[in-house]
């Protein structure tokens, strides 16, 4: 800690200049500060020409988006660096290349991806890109299985969960994710006109035994190296291309958490389309995410047993039939988890711009009160949601 200073953008020229790794370092000579996470400062580094080259990322000491008040962990610098390098081993194509990071500093250096746009701007504007879902199910299975008990010895699968104990980052996850829409509390932040609606949530015992049993496995379910917030904001996409960014959530917990929160923000999306594009245009962008669903899970499942059949080290989990055995269990999970990622973003701190950036307030209010009402209907219903298509039968019957 004693290292660290907040940086200015010439701090950030200078930082990029020495350790950017890039032929001429000389000509880098302006940063713009770029980050509209909730976290941290991103700057962009140009060259004399004008060109973006590279990005410095700085991890600030609270929470951006909240202030001071709300103190962070630096620790998180490292976390996210440490799970994108270790990601970036198993997937190159689909995780951002880090190329430097300073503990004490909270700084890392990486690959720039202005060629790239984040994929929830685009899923807002109606922009598709066909293979964006099945990319990030090849992803997600290329990096959870490599660090998942399927592939590691035990010796070096349990030195990974040490390596990657995360609890600050954790906490907000578990606070925001399984507490706060289910509470009366001063983070949440949902419209006074969906009052009744969400003191529903809190009133619904059902509800709140299988959120509890969803937290108790983020709490304990060590399988594999999560990216931890994998939302389509945390996504580069081009033609053709995918990456994964802002891994500081990273820890070693249930493989559903990832996967539920990936189509959890496809579900987000699909809910708030009329408010973009009418009801009637709505319809086949809708289609367009239900058939990412789709193409997500079933490149994810498909990847993660052929790895398996090949490259399962441990005897008994190679036992004929366990693989999709597993893979019904994370299923399960993944709709539980995508659940709660549809209340959290409706009723809690942290929203997303496909439903905030809706207009007509009417319509914006309809779009939030069907995310809340297929979220706990998801909760509610996973351990009976046997496969894909039966998934998207029942988001259909809920309108
Ligand atoms: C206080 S951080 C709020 C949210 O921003 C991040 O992107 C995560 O999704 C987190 O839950
Ligand atoms: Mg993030």
């Amino acid at each position: 800690m004693s290292q660290y200073r907040t940086f200015t953008a010439a701090d950030a020229v200078a930082y990029a200049q020495q350790f950017g790794g890039l032929q001429a370092p000389s000509e880098l000579v302006e940063a713009q500060e770029i980050g509209d996470g909730n976290l941290n400062l991103v700057f962009k580094i140009f060259d004399s020409q004008g060109a973006s080259q590279i990005i410095v990322k700085q991890a600030l000491p609270y929470v951006r988006c909240v202030g001071e008040s709300w103190p962070l962990t630096l620790d998180r610098a490292r976390l996210e660096a440490q799970t994108l390098v270790e990601h970036y081993q198993h997937c190159p194509e689909h995780t951002v290349k880090v190329v430097h990071y300073d503990p004490a500093l909270a700084v890392m250096v990486m690959e720039d991806l202005s060629s790239h746009r984040i994929w929830r701007g685009e899923l807002v504007k109606g922009v598709y890109y066909p293979q964006a879902a099945s990319q990030l199910g090849e992803y997600l299975a290329r990096t959870l299985f490599h660090t998942s008990d399927f592939y590691l010895h035990p010796h070096d699968k349990k030195a990974l969960v040490a390596r990657f104990i995360n609890p600050e980052m954790c906490e907000i996850t578990e606070d925001l994710f399984f507490n706060d829409p289910y509470l009366i509390h001063e983070r949440n932040n949902y419209p006074a006109a969906l009052e009744q609606q969400v003191a529903a949530l809190r009133d619904d015992s059902c509800l709140k035994l299988a959120v509890a049993q969803l937290k108790h496995k983020f709490f304990s379910s060590a399988e594999a190296l999560l990216h931890g917030d994998i939302h389509s904001g945390s996504i580069f996409v081009a033609e053709g291309s995918l990456k994964a960014i802002d891994a500081e959530f990273g820890y070693v917990g249930p493989i559903g958490f990832d996967i539920g929160t990936a189509i959890g923000n496809l579900l987000l999306n699909y809910c708030a389309l009329p408010g973009h594009f009418g009801p009637r245009d709505a319809a086949s962008h809708r289609e367009q995410r239900l058939k990412d669903i789709q193409a997500l899970w079933l490149a994810f499942a498909e990847r993660f047993i052929t790895l398996s059949r090949h490259e399962t080290r441990d005897v008994a989990l190679a036992t004929e039939g366990y693989v999709e055995q597993f893979l019904q269990k994370v299923w399960i999970d993944a709709v539980g988890f995508c659940g709660t990622e549809l209340i959290r973003r409706s009723v809690g701190l942290s929203h997303v711009a496909d439903l905030d950036s809706i207009e007509d307030e009417a319509t914006r209010l309809a779009c939030v009160s069907h995310a809340i009402e297929l979220g706990k209907f998801l909760i509610l219903i996973a351990g009976q949601v046997n496969s894909v298509d039966e998934f998207i039968a029942r988001v259909r019957q809920k309108g």
